[in-house]
Protein backbone atom coordinates (compact mmCIF):
# COMPACT_ATOMS: atom_id res chain seq x y z
CA UNK A 1 0.00 0.00 0.00
CA UNK A 2 1.43 3.43 -0.82
CA UNK A 3 2.14 5.80 2.26
CA UNK A 4 0.39 9.13 2.15
CA UNK A 5 1.61 11.75 4.86
CA UNK A 6 0.56 15.55 6.08
CA UNK A 7 0.10 17.33 9.10
CA UNK A 8 -1.64 20.89 10.00
CA UNK A 9 -0.09 23.35 12.39
CA UNK A 10 -2.83 24.67 14.75
CA UNK A 11 -1.68 28.19 14.51
CA UNK A 12 -4.87 29.04 15.47
CA UNK A 13 -8.54 26.87 15.36
CA UNK A 14 -8.75 24.93 12.63
CA UNK A 15 -10.10 26.62 9.16
CA UNK A 16 -12.85 25.60 6.14
CA UNK A 17 -9.99 26.24 4.36
CA UNK A 18 -7.68 23.36 6.57
CA UNK A 19 -11.44 21.19 6.17
CA UNK A 20 -11.66 21.51 2.30
CA UNK A 21 -8.14 22.03 1.10
CA UNK A 22 -6.21 18.74 3.41
CA UNK A 23 -8.52 17.07 6.56
CA UNK A 24 -11.66 15.86 4.14
CA UNK A 25 -9.02 14.86 1.71
CA UNK A 26 -6.94 12.74 4.17
CA UNK A 27 -10.52 11.57 5.06
CA UNK A 28 -10.96 10.08 1.54
CA UNK A 29 -7.37 8.34 1.26
CA UNK A 30 -7.56 6.56 4.54
CA UNK A 31 -8.90 3.59 3.00
CA UNK A 32 -6.95 3.60 -0.19
CA UNK A 33 -3.51 4.56 1.19
CA UNK A 34 -1.39 4.01 4.80
CA UNK A 35 -2.05 7.65 5.99
CA UNK A 36 0.42 9.14 8.59
CA UNK A 37 -1.19 12.65 10.00
CA UNK A 38 0.47 14.85 12.07
CA UNK A 39 -0.19 17.86 14.59
CA UNK A 40 2.90 20.19 13.57
CA UNK A 41 3.45 21.30 17.20
CA UNK A 42 6.77 22.28 16.00
CA UNK A 43 5.60 24.45 12.73
CA UNK A 44 3.23 26.33 15.57
CA UNK A 45 6.26 28.26 17.40
CA UNK A 46 8.08 29.35 14.08
CA UNK A 47 5.61 32.61 15.69
CA UNK A 48 5.16 33.30 18.83
CA UNK A 49 2.46 31.52 20.27
CA UNK A 50 0.69 31.77 23.87
CA UNK A 51 1.34 28.90 25.94
CA UNK A 52 -2.20 27.98 27.23
CA UNK A 53 -3.81 28.83 24.05
CA UNK A 54 -1.38 26.57 22.30
CA UNK A 55 -2.02 23.44 24.64
CA UNK A 56 -5.87 24.00 23.87
CA UNK A 57 -5.08 24.40 19.48
CA UNK A 58 -3.59 21.16 19.76
CA UNK A 59 -5.73 19.01 21.61
CA UNK A 60 -9.00 20.68 19.43
CA UNK A 61 -6.94 19.73 16.29
CA UNK A 62 -6.66 16.34 17.57
CA UNK A 63 -10.00 16.09 18.34
CA UNK A 64 -11.22 17.79 15.11
CA UNK A 65 -9.10 15.22 13.12
CA UNK A 66 -11.20 12.73 14.98
CA UNK A 67 -14.46 14.54 14.41
CA UNK A 68 -13.74 15.01 10.56
CA UNK A 69 -13.08 11.51 10.37
CA UNK A 70 -9.79 10.38 10.75
CA UNK A 71 -9.58 6.53 11.95
CA UNK A 72 -7.25 5.97 14.85
CA UNK A 73 -7.64 2.45 13.23
CA UNK A 74 -6.62 3.18 10.09
CA UNK A 75 -4.65 6.05 10.57
CA UNK A 76 -1.87 7.15 12.40
CA UNK A 77 -2.36 10.37 14.38
CA UNK A 78 0.63 11.52 16.13
CA UNK A 79 1.99 14.99 17.75
CA UNK A 80 5.47 16.41 15.85
CA UNK A 81 7.06 16.18 19.47
CA UNK A 82 6.07 13.36 20.49
CA UNK A 83 8.82 11.68 17.09
CA UNK A 84 12.20 12.90 17.95
CA UNK A 85 14.11 12.01 14.53
CA UNK A 86 11.96 15.23 13.01
CA UNK A 87 13.43 17.74 14.77
CA UNK A 88 17.08 15.69 14.08
CA UNK A 89 16.18 15.22 10.44
CA UNK A 90 15.13 18.74 10.21
CA UNK A 91 18.59 20.22 11.25
CA UNK A 92 20.37 17.51 8.79
CA UNK A 93 18.56 18.56 5.94
CA UNK A 94 19.21 22.43 6.91
CA UNK A 95 21.97 21.36 6.13
CA UNK A 96 21.74 20.01 2.76
CA UNK A 97 19.60 22.78 1.77
CA UNK A 98 21.19 26.26 0.31
CA UNK A 99 19.93 29.71 1.28
CA UNK A 100 18.78 30.74 -2.31
CA UNK A 101 16.23 28.05 -2.08
CA UNK A 102 14.64 29.28 0.82
CA UNK A 103 14.78 32.61 -0.23
CA UNK A 104 12.65 31.94 -3.55
CA UNK A 105 10.04 30.33 -0.69
CA UNK A 106 6.60 32.20 -1.33
CA UNK A 107 5.15 32.32 1.76
CA UNK A 108 8.51 33.37 3.47
CA UNK A 109 8.68 35.99 0.58
CA UNK A 110 5.02 37.43 1.21
CA UNK A 111 5.91 37.73 4.89
CA UNK A 112 8.97 39.40 4.58
CA UNK A 113 7.23 41.98 1.94
CA UNK A 114 4.38 42.71 4.31
CA UNK A 115 6.91 44.10 6.71
CA UNK A 116 6.62 41.50 9.65
CA UNK A 117 8.62 41.67 12.36
CA UNK A 118 10.60 39.54 14.47
CA UNK A 119 10.84 36.74 11.89
CA UNK A 120 12.60 33.80 13.13
CA UNK A 121 15.10 31.63 11.80
CA UNK A 122 12.42 28.60 12.43
CA UNK A 123 10.09 30.42 10.44
CA UNK A 124 12.99 30.49 7.58
CA UNK A 125 14.06 27.04 7.50
CA UNK A 126 10.35 25.68 8.01
CA UNK A 127 10.43 23.95 4.90
CA UNK A 128 13.75 21.85 5.96
CA UNK A 129 11.84 20.90 8.61
CA UNK A 130 9.26 20.42 6.83
CA UNK A 131 10.84 18.13 3.90
CA UNK A 132 12.37 16.35 7.39
CA UNK A 133 8.61 15.58 8.42
CA UNK A 134 7.40 14.20 4.87
CA UNK A 135 11.00 12.08 4.36
CA UNK A 136 11.12 10.16 7.52
CA UNK A 137 8.24 8.41 6.47
CA UNK A 138 9.20 7.81 2.68
CA UNK A 139 5.28 8.96 1.90
CA UNK A 140 4.83 8.84 -1.56
CA UNK A 141 2.25 11.34 -1.58
CA UNK A 142 1.94 14.49 0.22
CA UNK A 143 -1.85 16.07 0.05
CA UNK A 144 -1.73 19.80 0.35
CA UNK A 145 -3.67 23.01 -0.59
CA UNK A 146 -2.44 25.05 -3.39
CA UNK A 147 -0.38 27.30 -1.00
CA UNK A 148 1.95 24.16 -0.03
CA UNK A 149 2.90 22.96 -3.13
CA UNK A 150 5.96 24.91 -3.19
CA UNK A 151 7.42 23.31 -0.03
CA UNK A 152 6.77 20.01 -1.83
CA UNK A 153 8.56 20.70 -4.48
CA UNK A 154 11.90 22.13 -2.32
CA UNK A 155 11.22 18.15 -0.67
CA UNK A 156 11.48 16.84 -3.76
CA UNK A 157 15.17 18.90 -4.42
CA UNK A 158 16.42 18.28 -1.19
CA UNK A 159 15.74 14.49 -1.29
CA UNK A 160 17.10 14.16 -5.21
CA UNK A 161 20.43 15.52 -3.72
CA UNK A 162 20.19 13.94 -0.96
CA UNK A 163 20.01 10.95 -3.08
CA UNK A 164 22.72 11.89 -5.45
CA UNK A 165 25.25 12.72 -2.98
CA UNK A 166 25.15 9.60 -0.14
CA UNK A 167 23.12 6.92 -2.30
CA UNK A 168 19.33 6.14 -2.68
CA UNK A 169 18.02 6.66 1.02
CA UNK A 170 14.60 8.81 0.67
CA UNK A 171 11.04 8.06 -1.55
CA UNK A 172 10.80 11.42 -3.74
CA UNK A 173 7.31 12.69 -2.86
CA UNK A 174 4.35 13.87 -4.57
CA UNK A 175 1.89 16.33 -4.31
CA UNK A 176 -1.36 15.80 -4.58
CA UNK A 177 -3.54 18.87 -4.92
CA UNK A 178 -7.28 18.27 -4.95
CA UNK A 179 -9.21 19.68 -8.43
CA UNK A 180 -11.84 21.80 -6.03
CA UNK A 181 -11.13 23.91 -2.77
CA UNK A 182 -7.20 23.65 -3.19
CA UNK A 183 -7.43 27.12 -2.63
CA UNK A 184 -10.22 28.47 0.07
CA UNK A 185 -10.87 32.36 -0.21
CA UNK A 186 -11.19 34.97 2.70
CA UNK A 187 -14.78 35.81 2.73
CA UNK A 188 -13.86 39.46 3.82
CA UNK A 189 -11.07 39.83 1.01
CA UNK A 190 -11.66 36.71 -1.82
CA UNK A 191 -7.73 38.29 -2.97
CA UNK A 192 -6.11 36.48 0.10
CA UNK A 193 -6.27 32.75 1.60
CA UNK A 194 -8.98 31.74 4.14
CA UNK A 195 -6.49 32.16 7.24
CA UNK A 196 -6.33 31.26 10.79
CA UNK A 197 -3.99 34.06 11.70
CA UNK A 198 -6.67 36.67 9.61
CA UNK A 199 -6.32 40.12 11.72
CA UNK A 200 -10.57 39.86 11.83
CA UNK A 201 -11.61 36.69 11.90
CA UNK A 202 -14.92 37.99 9.82
CA UNK A 203 -13.33 36.39 6.21
CA UNK A 204 -12.34 32.74 8.10
CA UNK A 205 -14.84 30.31 9.04
CA UNK A 206 -13.72 28.15 12.02
CA UNK A 207 -14.59 24.69 12.41
CA UNK A 208 -15.65 24.96 16.21
CA UNK A 209 -17.62 28.67 14.64
CA UNK A 210 -21.22 28.72 16.15
CA UNK A 211 -23.46 28.19 13.46
CA UNK A 212 -24.82 31.15 14.12
CA UNK A 213 -21.73 33.21 13.61
CA UNK A 214 -20.61 31.32 10.73
CA UNK A 215 -24.06 31.63 9.11
CA UNK A 216 -23.28 35.92 9.34
CA UNK A 217 -20.22 35.64 8.08
CA UNK A 218 -21.19 33.85 4.98
CA UNK A 219 -23.96 36.36 4.44
CA UNK A 220 -22.25 39.02 4.88
CA UNK A 221 -19.13 37.74 2.33
CA UNK A 222 -17.60 40.41 0.22
CA UNK A 223 -19.08 39.70 -3.70
CA UNK A 224 -19.17 42.68 -6.78
CA UNK A 225 -21.56 44.78 -8.00
CA UNK A 226 -21.66 42.93 -11.36
CA UNK A 227 -25.29 41.12 -10.45
CA UNK A 228 -24.97 37.72 -12.27
CA UNK A 229 -24.32 34.36 -10.95
CA UNK A 230 -21.92 32.77 -13.22
CA UNK A 231 -18.29 31.34 -12.46
CA UNK A 232 -15.86 34.55 -13.25
CA UNK A 233 -13.14 33.82 -10.80
CA UNK A 234 -11.02 36.84 -12.14
CA UNK A 235 -14.22 39.64 -11.86
CA UNK A 236 -15.82 37.82 -9.13
CA UNK A 237 -13.82 36.47 -6.87
CA UNK A 238 -16.04 36.04 -3.75
CA UNK A 239 -18.77 34.65 -6.05
CA UNK A 240 -16.23 32.20 -6.87
CA UNK A 241 -14.95 31.58 -3.73
CA UNK A 242 -18.21 30.59 -2.34
CA UNK A 243 -19.51 28.26 -5.14
CA UNK A 244 -16.67 26.67 -4.64
CA UNK A 245 -17.02 26.31 -0.83
CA UNK A 246 -20.58 24.70 -1.69
CA UNK A 247 -19.66 22.40 -4.06
CA UNK A 248 -16.48 21.36 -2.13
CA UNK A 249 -19.14 20.44 0.63
CA UNK A 250 -21.98 18.99 -1.33
CA UNK A 251 -19.93 17.44 -3.77
CA UNK A 252 -22.35 19.06 -6.63
CA UNK A 253 -20.47 20.70 -9.75
CA UNK A 254 -20.17 24.35 -9.22
CA UNK A 255 -21.19 24.41 -13.19
CA UNK A 256 -24.42 22.83 -11.22
CA UNK A 257 -24.83 25.45 -8.39
CA UNK A 258 -25.16 27.66 -11.05
CA UNK A 259 -27.31 26.37 -13.08
CA UNK A 260 -30.06 25.97 -10.04
CA UNK A 261 -28.98 29.80 -8.58
CA UNK A 262 -28.75 31.53 -11.99
CA UNK A 263 -31.01 34.77 -12.60
CA UNK A 264 -31.31 34.96 -9.12
CA UNK A 265 -29.85 37.55 -6.36
CA UNK A 266 -26.65 36.84 -4.33
CA UNK A 267 -28.45 36.65 -1.10
CA UNK A 268 -30.48 33.55 -2.40
CA UNK A 269 -27.24 31.67 -3.19
CA UNK A 270 -25.28 32.93 -0.15
CA UNK A 271 -28.13 31.27 2.03
CA UNK A 272 -27.72 28.41 0.29
CA UNK A 273 -24.08 28.40 0.58
CA UNK A 274 -24.52 28.99 4.71
CA UNK A 275 -27.08 26.18 4.94
CA UNK A 276 -24.30 23.58 3.32
CA UNK A 277 -21.61 24.85 5.56
CA UNK A 278 -23.46 24.84 9.03
CA UNK A 279 -24.90 21.29 7.94
CA UNK A 280 -21.41 19.92 8.05
CA UNK A 281 -20.08 22.19 10.87
CA UNK A 282 -23.38 20.68 13.03
CA UNK A 283 -21.87 17.50 12.18
CA UNK A 284 -18.10 17.76 13.07
CA UNK A 285 -19.08 19.49 16.12
CA UNK A 286 -21.60 17.33 17.71
CA UNK A 287 -18.87 14.54 16.92
CA UNK A 288 -16.00 16.78 18.09
CA UNK A 289 -18.15 17.46 21.67
CA UNK A 290 -18.18 13.57 22.28
CA UNK A 291 -14.70 12.77 21.37
CA UNK A 292 -13.66 15.38 23.48
CA UNK A 293 -15.95 13.75 26.81
CA UNK A 294 -14.47 10.44 26.08
CA UNK A 295 -10.98 11.62 27.15
CA UNK A 296 -9.18 9.20 23.87
CA UNK A 297 -6.68 11.79 22.95
CA UNK A 298 -4.25 10.60 24.95
CA UNK A 299 -4.55 6.86 23.93
CA UNK A 300 -4.52 7.81 20.15
CA UNK A 301 -2.10 9.94 20.58
CA UNK A 302 0.00 7.70 22.92
CA UNK A 303 -0.28 4.67 20.20
CA UNK A 304 0.20 7.00 16.76
CA UNK A 305 3.76 7.93 18.53
CA UNK A 306 4.91 4.51 18.84
CA UNK A 307 3.42 3.71 15.28
CA UNK A 308 5.19 6.74 13.84
CA UNK A 309 8.80 6.49 15.77
CA UNK A 310 9.37 2.97 14.19
CA UNK A 311 9.32 4.22 10.82
CA UNK A 312 11.08 7.16 11.38
CA UNK A 313 13.70 6.49 13.56
CA UNK A 314 14.61 3.51 10.94
CA UNK A 315 14.91 6.06 8.32
CA UNK A 316 16.91 8.60 10.58
CA UNK A 317 19.45 5.77 11.47
CA UNK A 318 19.95 5.05 7.79
CA UNK A 319 20.71 8.73 6.87
CA UNK A 320 23.04 9.47 9.79
CA UNK A 321 25.03 5.77 8.70
CA UNK A 322 25.13 7.63 5.10
CA UNK A 323 26.45 10.74 6.14
CA UNK A 324 29.55 9.19 8.43
CA UNK A 325 28.04 10.47 11.39
CA UNK A 326 28.24 7.17 13.35
CA UNK A 327 31.22 5.84 14.90
CA UNK A 328 31.38 2.14 14.24
CA UNK A 329 32.63 0.45 17.16
N1 LIG B 1 -7.56 28.56 2.65
C1 LIG B 1 -7.16 27.33 2.39
N2 LIG B 1 -7.65 26.66 1.33
C2 LIG B 1 -7.24 25.39 1.05
N3 LIG B 1 -6.33 24.72 1.79
C3 LIG B 1 -5.82 25.34 2.86
N4 LIG B 1 -4.93 24.97 3.79
C4 LIG B 1 -4.74 25.96 4.68
N5 LIG B 1 -5.51 27.02 4.36
C5 LIG B 1 -6.19 26.66 3.22
C6 LIG B 1 -4.26 23.65 3.79
O1 LIG B 1 -4.38 23.09 5.08
C7 LIG B 1 -3.20 22.33 5.35
C8 LIG B 1 -2.64 22.71 6.67
O2 LIG B 1 -2.22 24.07 6.60
P1 LIG B 1 -1.51 24.71 7.86
O3 LIG B 1 -2.55 25.09 8.81
O4 LIG B 1 -0.48 23.79 8.36
O5 LIG B 1 -0.73 25.94 7.29
P2 LIG B 1 -1.18 27.17 6.46
O6 LIG B 1 -1.42 26.78 5.03
O7 LIG B 1 -0.13 28.21 6.69
O8 LIG B 1 -2.56 27.59 7.10
P3 LIG B 1 -3.00 29.02 7.57
O9 LIG B 1 -4.40 28.88 8.09
O10 LIG B 1 -2.81 30.05 6.49
O11 LIG B 1 -2.03 29.28 8.78
P4 LIG B 1 -1.38 30.62 9.31
O12 LIG B 1 -2.49 31.64 9.34
O13 LIG B 1 -0.88 30.28 10.68
O14 LIG B 1 -0.27 30.97 8.34
C9 LIG B 1 -2.22 22.55 4.22
O15 LIG B 1 -2.28 21.46 3.32
C10 LIG B 1 -2.76 23.80 3.57
O16 LIG B 1 -2.43 23.84 2.20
Amino acid sequence: MKRMLSGIKPTGQLTLGNYIGALRNFVKYQDDYEMVVFIANLHCITEYQDPEDLRKNLTDAVALYMACGLDPEKSVIFLQTDVHSHAELGYILACNTYLGELNRMTQFKDKTAKGEKNMTAGLYTYPCLMAADILLYNANYVPVGEDQKQHVELCRDIAQRFNNRYGETFVVPEPLIAKVGARIMSLSDPSKKMSKSEETNKGCIYLLDDLKSARKKIMSAVTDSVGIIQLDKENQPGLYNLIEIASALSGRSMEDIVDEFSGEGYGKLKAYVADVVCAELEKIQNRYREIIESHQIEKVLNEGALKASSIADRTLEEVKKKIGLEIKY
